[in-house]
């Protein structure tokens, strides 16, 4: 049976992932911890620990003290907020991720942390952008991402640390907003569809970015880190990805179910760059080959569960 510890829980992959872990392993066995506690089921459904993951002794002692046997690391900022805070970034991306690579050493435990389509930069192949390719992104959480991916083969190759991680591309979920990201555009989008009809977008038109329902994200971290290492060819993070669309794409998918939802834009230089710089589709070839990822939602099974979910939620 697994012993999970898990930085960042508290966020958006986290406050899901966590309660999937639980189900799948038991709920004494999987060690949430964030920064932050609220009075949310994450808290009080297992285990739950305050972890600034820049303490690398705090990390250490939480890891220790739980006989954890794998380290899913969650917490870091996002491509937006990261580019308005480049050294806070700098500081909790990279320090936390070493920290957690170091408790992963010293206590020979599994690894997971997400990598990002930020990884990518203006010169990747914009189009089925290949999971080996030129990385050279222009944000700080780029940069962060590649030296991260980086970091993992090095503990991998270097210190035989059984590290795996997925190229995530924007996630779409209804339990908890994202916050910071370059995608969340395609969260808020349903939540205003329901709450006022209409929704100004900070990302263009004609923008194309990957993007994946939470649900598939999660089993595709599952299916990962339960997958024969000696099937694994790549230790760098995977490209994962289940759709890719743009901004009226989404709209004209919300107007099958909500006929006079609205949609304008008010475009946001920094972010609108950012995507820029991103693929419009990413190649998820060699995650289907080496360890048989697969999707479930398409635009379409996405916005119909998004909305009826949502709307629950709302009312
Ligand atoms: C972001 O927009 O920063 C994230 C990501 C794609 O990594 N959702």
């Amino acid at each position: 049976m697994k012993r999970i510890l898990v930085t960042g829980a508290l966020g958006q992959i986290g406050s899901e992932l966590v309660l999937k872990l639980r189900k799948l392993y038991g709920a004494d066995n999987v060690i949430a911890t964030d920064i932050r506690k609220n009075d949310t089921e994450i808290v009080h459904s297992g285990p739950f620990e305050l972890l600034d993951v820049t303490d690398a002794d705090a990390m250490y002692q939480i890891a220790k003290k739980n006989q954890v046997d794998t380290i899913i690391h969650l917490a870091a900022l996002l491509s937006a907020t990261a580019e308005s805070k480049p050294l806070i970034a700098w500081n909790l991306n990279m320090g936390g991720l070493v920290n957690a690579l170091e408790v992963a050493r010293e206590l020979k435990c599994q690894f997971f942390t997400p990598s990002s389509i930020g990884a990518f930069g203006p010169t990747t192949p914009k189009d089925h952008t290949p999971q080996d390719t030129i990385q050279r992104p222009t944000t700080m959480y780029g940069v962060n991402k590649v030296a991260g991916e980086l970091l993992c083969d090095y503990y991998y190759h270097k210190f035989g640390v059984d590290t795996r991680g997925l190229r995530f591309p924007g996630l779409i979920s209804y339990m908890t907003p994202p916050g910071g990201g370059t995608t969340d555009y395609a969260v808020e989008i349903y939540y205003e569809a329901l709450r006022s009809g209409k929704y100004t977008s900070y990302i263009a038109k004609g923008t194309y970015m990957d993007m994946m329902y939470m649900p598939d994200a999660l089993n595709a971290i599952v299916a990962l880190m339960e997958a024969d290492p000696a099937k694994l060819k790549h230790r760098n993070s995977f490209n994962v990805t289940a759709m890719s669309f743009e901004p009226e794409e989404i709209a004209a998918e919300i107007r099958k179910h909500l006929p006079h939802f609205q949609l304008d834009y008010d475009v946001d230089p920094v972010r609108q760059a950012i995507a820029d710089s991103w693929p419009n589709s990413i190649d998820a070839t060699a995650a289907k080959e080496e360890w048989g990822f697969k999707a479930e939602y398409d635009l379409q099974k996405m916005t119909e569960d998004m909305l009826a979910r949502l709307e629950q939620k709302i009312s």
